[in-house]
């Protein structure tokens, strides 16, 4: 262990989060030659691929299909709706030439999918019959970012971009499949641990051509919050602009609805910076590609020291045989064991099982589990079951932990002071009493140096309280926070 790891709390946090990803080679950023393009390392990519089937499963579950549409529109298509256009164009790459030729016309690296997707539908949905239609996909987008970028929070090249996009008959089905996502998402990021708070952003957050916006925002270490899904009530915004009719039951033709809600790298980001620490990543069970590490302990006796080997060996088979755990063993000889329990231990790998003379002598085996930085030792016979116990304890652990950490930080205040002393403090996410007023948001923004949130899509426990503002009587909360 030759230089000390930055520490995960405080201004540290975002020095920390470059060494981890770094150290556990999970993603290598600021060295390729373009600004706001990282790259998955494969151990990376593998906890990328778990998240990633967790988010399918889910919404393969809930009748979304996946598509694949071209990273390419054309500039006409992106222009076709005014508000998004708007939203939009000061973040598009655009594509000019073929070679030497220059293009007739311009072509964009897709910012997001609107307009491709609502440009076949006009083709393939006519009927109320064929809907509702939910699709997805998991693709590269580019947005020319101009605020800082950071390594999975802010790319200009985002490559886990999963976006769904729903076309229904009704404003009211679209209304419904906002629950559902919002539904979905909530029981993506609880299976990861992550915790969030729900909100519906302000008029001027919503997104560019939403009817409104509903975001998903945790927060990070340093008490920012960041927004790692959003979605979006469309209404005919695009329908209208691509004339997608649908005939409806009654006969009548009208547009369709839409939604559309989208993921990121960010999602992985944030299982990272919640649950690590400062020895590296701490991975909850399911998404730990290695959730269990058999290291074997030399002897200084060579002969046992084989037998050691051997006896590793069984126990990695036992419980590759017998618990469906992602196992491996670690059988390089030239590696000290201290020297292996730190790579897995920066790597998150939930639980190492030390096997050296003692436990051979024994029939034991000595479970460490990565979360608490604990040992015990049970005999071979009750590892199975012990290992199942384990993950499983490490799994409910882990989310308790960072939602007690995320409630913690969320301050109902009354007084604009205390709002600003919470949001100075870097302390997390403040909800503040409000009459509704879009003046009164902005001086509570300017004054408590937090941006808005937006509201709670339920609101309760008003009674008697009164905007700190204007004094009159509050409709709802405004959360407040500093953001990524
Ligand atoms: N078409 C809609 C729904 S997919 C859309 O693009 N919504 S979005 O703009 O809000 O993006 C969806 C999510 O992607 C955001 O909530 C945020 O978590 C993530 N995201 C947006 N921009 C970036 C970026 N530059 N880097 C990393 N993640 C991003
Ligand atoms: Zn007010």
């Amino acid at each position: 262990m030759s230089e000390k790891s930055p520490s995960k709390h405080g201004e540290g946090f975002g020095r920390w989060f470059d060494w981890v990803i770094d150290a556990a080679e999970v993603y290598d950023y600021g060295r390729y030659p373009i600004k706001g393009m990282g790259i998955w390392r494969p151990y990376g990519f593998k906890i990328r691929e778990l998240v990633l089937a967790r988010l399918r499963e889910l919404l393969n579950s809930t009748g979304h299909e996946e598509v694949l549409f071209p990273l390419l529109v054309t500039e006409d298509l992106l222009a076709k709706e005014a508000e998004h256009v708007k939203g939009f164009e000061d973040e598009v790459y655009w594509v000019t030439h073929g070679g030497l030729e220059e293009l007739d016309v311009k072509l964009a690296l897709r910012p997001t999918s609107e307009v491709a997707i609502t440009y076949m539908e006009k083709l393939w949905y006519q009927s109320y019959r064929q809907l509702p239609k939910k699709l997805y996909q998991v693709v590269s987008i580019f947005r020319y970012e101009t605020k800082a970028t950071r390594p999975m929070i802010r790319l200009r090249e985002v490559t886990t971009f999963k976006e769904a996009h729903t076309l229904h008959e009704s404003f009211e089905d679209a209304d419904r499949q906002v629950s559902e996502a919002v539904d979905v998402y909530s029981r993506f990021f609880d299976d990861l641990g992550i915790p969030y708070i729900v909100s519906k952003r302000p008029e001027w957050d919503k997104f560019p051509g939403a009817l409104y916006t509903v975001a998903f925002d945790t927060l990070m270490p340093d008490g920012r919050a960041l927004q790692i899904g959003t979605v979006h009530h469309l209404g005919q915004t695009f329908t209208r602009a691509f004339e997608v009719k649908i005939y409806r039951k009654d006969e009548s033709v009208d547009f369709g609805w839409q939604t559309s809600y989208g993921v990121s790298d960010r999602v992985i980001a944030s299982l990272i910076a919640i649950h690590g620490d400062d020895r590296g990543l701490v991975l909850p069970p399911r998404y730990a590609p290695i959730q269990v590490i058999v290291v074997p302990i030399p002897s200084s006796d060579e002969d046992e020291t084989e037998r050691v080997w051997r006896y590793a060996e069984n126990v990695y088979e036992r419980v590759s045989r017998e618990s469906g755990f992602r196992v491996e063993i670690d059988l390089d000889r030239e590696k000290r064991p201290a020297e292996k329990f730190y790579d897995y231990e920066i790597k998150g790998v939930p639980v190492r099982l030390e096997v050296g003379p003692r436990e051979f002598r024994e029939g034991s085996v000595t479970v460490f589990r990565r979360d608490l930085f604990k040992r015990s030792t049970v005999k071979l016979e009750d590892l199975v079951s012990t290992l199942q116990d384990v993950l499983a304890d490490i799994d409910k652990r882990l989310k308790e932990s960072a939602w007690r950490g995320f409630r913690s930080r969320i301050y109902r205040v009354s007084t604009l002071d205390e709002a600003k002393r919470h949001i100075e403090e870097k302390a997390g996410i403040v909800e503040v009493p409000w009459c509704g007023s879009d003046s009164c948001a902005f001086r509570m923004s300017d004054a408590s140096g937090g941006k808005t949130l937006g509201t709670p899509l339920e609101v309760t426990d008003l009674e008697g309280l009164k905007c700190p503002i204007c004094g009159r009587d509050a409709v709802t909360f405004m959360r407040l926070a500093r953001t990524y």
